[in-house]
């Protein structure tokens, strides 16, 4: 992969998704239209509603549209350490992840981007709502006091200071992925999101919050039930106890 203007680092744009297809084709053109050196990358899990289908649709018009296509192993965290281990292999010099259910707006991505620009001591950049000017304001009460529940236990459990730790909006440089070691990530689910800014945070690499207001899901049905919210509290007690042993 090239950027056309001398200068304009690649920027890999990797979107994990299942059953997203009332909403990938209008994020993906967002994304490109952000510059020449935006490209695509969409990780999806055989989706039952043929999203991967739109995307490969997408990708024969458009060379910066890419479709990594999973037909086993199905999870979040396994398809997000694809993604960016896909992403490094194209080239990425920035690489932005985000859900596709349109909660993360790509008019954010900017952003994002230039604020790991301008600060060479930042490694990795969050859409943040936990900082002043960010917002959860669409979600229903019950659910933004899941998140700030989740956030206050997180920091205690896993000793990290930022303000949304369950950020999914995330700017990386690529020297960080390999620093982290992103091809080991090992959470097979969700909770890759902490895992990673866990890692992060542990190798001393400077993290920067920027406000973004958080929208609610417009299309499609959410995967987030009362087993994955468990699910997703045992297994930061797990990375904790797997750095406590010494083996992250
Ligand atoms: N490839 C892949 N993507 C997934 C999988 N599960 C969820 N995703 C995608 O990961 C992103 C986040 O999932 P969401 O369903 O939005 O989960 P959430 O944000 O915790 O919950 P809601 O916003 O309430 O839906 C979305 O783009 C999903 O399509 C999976 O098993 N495989
Ligand atoms: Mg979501």
């Amino acid at each position: 992969m090239s950027s056309d203007a001398p200068g304009d680092p690649a920027i890999v744009c990797t979107l994990p998704t299942y059953d997203e297809a009332g909403n990938i084709e209008s994020l993906t053109r967002a994304l490109l239209a952000l510059g020449p050196n935006f490209e695509v990358l969409v990780i999806d899990d055989d989706s039952p509603d043929g999203t991967w289908k739109l995307v490969e649709a997408m990708a024969r018009e458009e060379p910066r549209v890419h479709l990594l296509h999973r037909t086993t192993d199905r999870g979040r965290g396994r398809a997000g350490r694809d993604g960016f281990v896909r992403a490094l292999e194209m080239g990425a010099q920035i690489v932005v992840e985000m859900d596709a259910d349109q909660s993360h707006r790509p008019e954010y991505v900017p952003e994002l981007v230039a604020r790991l620009e301008d600060d060479p001591s930042v490694g990795l950049v969050l859409g943040s709502r936990g900082v002043p000017g960010g917002r959860d304001a669409e979600r229903t009460p019950l659910r933004r006091w899941i998140t700030l529940a989740a956030n206050a236990y997180i920091r205690i459990v896993l000793g990290v200071s930022v303000r949304d730790c369950n950020s999914g909006f995330r700017c990386w440089r690529r020297s960080t992925l390999e620093r982290i070691a992103v091809a080991e990530t090992f959470s097979p689910g969700p909770a890759i999101v902490q895992e990673l800014l866990f890692k992060t945070a542990r190798a001393g690499i400077g993290i920067a919050e920027v406000p973004i207001a958080f929208r609610n899901r417009e299309e499609g049905e959410s995967t987030l039930t009362l087993r994955t919210l468990f699910a997703g509290y045992t297994a930061v007690l797990k990375l904790r106890w797997t750095a406590f042993r010494g083996r992250l």
